[in-house]
């Protein structure tokens, strides 16, 4: 595909969006970032009833969570957040923020967000919220999304997720019959060598495609880890399972596309 309209900035990130699938890029926006992981923290101390941390603790507070939750508790703390997180408008603004310029240059400049921002938390050696390997295309995503992955911490090794090298990712998803009647481990043990663990230490963004398969192990770090996903999609590309509306939110529409979508030619003219 020619590519010489792109800047050479938007050429060197594509293609090595195209190459690996995935992205690691500094945050835009650390103001937003640092308000975010202080919400986040926040909501985390008011559900299990602790001081909210002031900034200097934050880091410590949640890479050390383990220390006052319990893989029970843990849920629901964790929806609990999750609702706070979703509550204030401004969080999403914020979250967009802290990648806009990547996800313009990767996606598109008029862009639908996910409705509802994620939130994963994986204790030390805890195997209860686990995400065995998997495409999110594969249950109902579009192929044209991409998922916005910003950790609270410094997320790197079992602490991180995995995403499996392109080419091995190819290989498999091909040859797919091979794995019908397999379990997703076994399908893990077949790619484990190919597997990336991606380190993305605080104050960078992972934009990763869901085409590529991906998870996470149990956690044999010492640390907690947090972590928050979000779709993007370009609004006008088609969707899948999860709709414009319901799982999707339209957030940059553009003014030519809202002339177009809501003009109707006069009676009588001649309609293609
Ligand atoms: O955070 C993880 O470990 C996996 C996230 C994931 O599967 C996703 O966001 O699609
Ligand atoms: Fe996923």
């Amino acid at each position: 595909m020619p590519q010489d309209f792109y800047t050479e900035h938007e050429k060197l990130l594509s293609q090595q969006f195209l190459k690996d699938k995935y992205l690691i890029v500094p945050a835009e926006d650390m103001d937003s970032l640092n308000a975010i992981r202080k919400k986040v923290a926040e909501a985390a101390a008011a559900a299990l009833n602790l001081p909210i941390p002031n900034d200097d603790q934050t880091d410590h507070f949640l890479n050390h969570i383990h220390e006052r939750v319990t893989g029970k508790e843990l849920n629901d703390v964790r929806l609990k957040v999750i609702t706070e997180m979703n509550r204030d408008p401004w969080f999403r603004k914020a979250y967009f923020k802290v990648a806009r310029e990547n996800l313009m240059s990767l996606v598109g400049n008029e862009l639908a967000m996910q409705r509802r921002i994620n939130l994963s938390i994986q204790l030390p050696d805890d195997d209860s919220s686990l995400l065995p390997v998997h495409a999110d295309v594969w249950a109902g995503d579009s192929p044209y999304e991409i998922v916005q992955w910003i950790p609270l911490v410094n997320c790197h090794r079992t602490k991180s997720m995995y995403i499996t090298k392109a080419d091995a990712d190819e290989k498999v998803q091909a040859n797919f019959s091979a794995f019908k009647n397999k379990s997703s481990e076994d399908l893990f043990q077949h790619i484990k060598d190919d597997v990336i663990f991606l380190d993305v230490p605080y104050g960078s963004v992972l934009l990763f495609s869901q085409n590529v398969m991906h998870g996470n192990r149990i956690n044999t770090e010492k640390e907690t880890r947090w972590s928050m996903n979000c779709r993007f999609k370009s609004i006008l590309t088609p969707y899948h399972g999860k709709k414009m509306g319901e799982f999707f939110e339209p957030i940059t529409v553009r003014p030519l596309t809202r002339l177009g979508l809501e003009y109707k030619l006069p009676e009588g003219q001649y309609e293609q």
